[in-house]
């Protein structure tokens, strides 16, 4: 029984990362952290806001910059699975923001990576649209 109990409190350790925890995660509709950055009810390391989108800094960098992008208003986008003819504004309208961020970072003369992560599949955790500006170090492909 404790080699049971050890098995499974390391399977759990083991699952203990966010991302890892994202292979269980059942996409759903219901408010996300994301909501409370955007109400400022928790604080984020913001680094661009207009009208509609905010960009801040992400709390577990897999870079050394590594920034989020989000439309301020979700409007039925929790992944970009979810995405209508009628999203298409707030879309380009994330991706050139990502440009004027990439730009603000210092990250035009080198490149930077964009990612959306999609379902359980690609790994998505927090079910708010997002895309993941990633730069500052040589990106590797193909992405794990
Ligand atoms: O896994 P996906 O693609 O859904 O990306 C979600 C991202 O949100 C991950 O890279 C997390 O590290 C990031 N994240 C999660 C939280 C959080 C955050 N970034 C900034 N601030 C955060 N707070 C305050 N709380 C989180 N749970």
């Amino acid at each position: 029984n404790r080699r049971r109990i050890q098995v499974l409190t390391s399977h759990f350790t083991a699952m203990a990362s966010e991302k890892e925890a994202a292979l269980l995660a059942v996409p759903s509709d219901s408010p996300t952290i994301f909501d409370k950055i955007i109400n400022k009810e928790i604080p984020a390391n913001i680094v661009y806001e207009d009208d509609k989108v905010l960009a801040f800094r992400d709390i577990n960098p897999q870079a050394p910059v590594h920034i989020l992008l989000i439309p301020k208003v979700r409007d039925g986008l929790t992944g970009l699975s979810k995405a209508e003819e009628m999203h298409c504004e707030i879309l380009g309208q994330l991706l050139y923001t990502a440009k004027l961020v990439a730009k603000q970072e210092g990250l035009l003369e080198n490149g930077f990576r964009l990612v959306i992560n999609d379902g359980p599949s690609g790994c998505q955790s927090v079910y708010h649209l997002h895309l993941h500006l990633l730069g500052g170090r040589q990106m590797n492909w193909p992405p794990g």
